[in-house]
């Protein structure tokens, strides 16, 4: 089967192993197929921790985490791990065509899908500009990307494996207002549930669904409004 992309966290506290305290604690929260979850809070609040659990990177210590209702624990991890697009907070990318650093970990990849990942990510059209479009050479021989064509061009390598479920770790930071919204909307239109953890007020007013953590607890979650209206501490983010 396919998921939908569900994804719901029941009392869900975590601590490395190699740390003496939780940098999770408690947190449940639940999401709705394809819709679009923020991840906000200061740096060592537990955003990166928090999305690396539902590739299962690494084992809560206590609660339960679902997609389409089926505890994660007793899912194959390569199936999860295929259906989930990961773009990690450190952007890698190698000396190598464009097309090559989109492909990485799906090598057989055709163009049609590449350029299709790439529309989505919005970098299709950067892409096609360089004379030689998708074979150009990237690293220190060839040609060198911005800090928002890099994001993109990595939210495309996680895009051509069609994953279910998008983790964004701040994987938006460098982009203006109107292209995130337009990555955004087109994530939302293949009905693919994302995740981006953001320091950006402007990522959340789309947001279905805000998770303001406070080192390692829930402090808030809901919309915009629903922050704006009851959330001291995001009022505060909101106006600064
Ligand atoms: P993170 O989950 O990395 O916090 P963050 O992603 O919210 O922070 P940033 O905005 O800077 O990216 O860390 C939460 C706590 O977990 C923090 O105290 C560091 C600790 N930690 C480890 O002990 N081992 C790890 O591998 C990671 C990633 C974090
Ligand atoms: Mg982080």
């Amino acid at each position: 089967y396919t998921m939908n992309g569900a994804v719901t966290f029941e009392h869900v506290t975590f601590q490395y192993p190699d740390t003496a305290a939780a940098v999770l604690h408690d947190i449940s929260f639940e999401t709705k197929p394809g819709t679009t979850v923020a991840i906000m809070g200061a740096t060592g609040a537990g955003k990166t921790s928090l999305v690396g659990l539902i590739p299962r990177l690494y084992e809560q210590n206590a609660g339960v985490i679902k997609i389409d209702g089926t505890d994660i624990s007793t899912l194959n991890t390569e199936y999860l791990r295929d259906s989930i697009g990961y773009v990690p907070q450190e952007i890698i990318l190698f000396t190598g065509t464009i097309r090559e650093n989109i492909a990485w970990g799906k090598e057989d990849a055709t163009l049609d899908e590449i350029i299709e990942a790439a529309k989505l990510a919005q970098i299709h059209d950067t892409i096609i500009q360089f004379p030689l479009g998708y074979d150009t050479i990237l690293g220190q021989k060839g040609v060198n990307l911005s800090g928002g064509q890099k994001q993109r061009l990595t939210i495309a390598r996680a895009l051509v494996r069609k994953p279910c479920i998008l983790l964004l770790d701040d994987s938006t930071s460098a982009l203006d207002v109107r292209t995130e919204a337009s990555l955004l909307q087109a994530l939302r239109n293949i009905s693919c549930t994302t995740f981006l953890i953001t320091q950006k007020i402007s990522s959340t007013l789309h947001a279905d669904l805000i998770l303001l953590l406070e080192d390692g607890s829930l402090l808030a979650q809901g919309s915009h409004e629903e922050l704006i209206a009851d959330c001291a501490l995001y009022q505060r983010i909101y106006e600064s």
